[in-house]
């Protein structure tokens, strides 16, 4: 029971992308599930499940990003960022996932698989360009794991 509140209030959250970013640079607020955006950088939340990725936001200025992502899922997912030009979910596939350092593909951080019901997070210092967010492990992201991040310059 616990659990699923915790779950309940962190998506309200998400829910209020504008309040939820005024909060967390409130000095010396309580540090919420979303952590805390880091000085002069953007934060964005995620939300993961079978087999869907969303974002309060899918624009974000060059700089240390917070990644914020909860798994609604019912099995474990991860979250890659990759840098490419390649549209939104049309990274060439090695079988049923892609290469993360591919031609034309790169990735400067991800959170790794974590559990249903639980919260992670990742801090990663992000170059002007254009972007998608994945779960990678086999088979999800062809069945939809993904979301585009276009990073803007500072
Ligand atoms: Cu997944």
């Amino acid at each position: 029971m616990m659990r699923w509140a915790a779950l309940c209030a962190c998506v309200a959250m998400a829910g209020v992308t504008t309040a939820c970013g005024v909060d967390r640079n409130d000095a010396g607020g309580p540090r919420t599930p979303h952590g805390t955006a880091p000085p002069g950088g953007t934060a964005v939340n995620l939300t993961e499940r079978e087999f869907r990725i969303t974002a309060d936001i899918q624009e974000v200025r060059a700089g240390p990003v917070r990644l914020t992502a909860i798994n609604l899922g019912s099995i474990e997912h991860e979250l890659v960022v990759v840098r490419t030009d390649y549209p939104d979910g049309k990274i060439p596939l090695d079988g049923n996932t892609f290469s993360e350092d591919a031609p034309g593909v790169s990735s400067p951080g991800e959170i790794s698989e974590y559990k249903p019901g639980t919260v992670d997070e990742t801090v990663i210092d992000l170059q002007p360009g254009l972007y998608q967010l994945v779960c990678n492990i086999p088979t999800h992201y062809h069945n939809g794991m993904h979301i585009p991040l276009v990073v803007l310059p500072a």
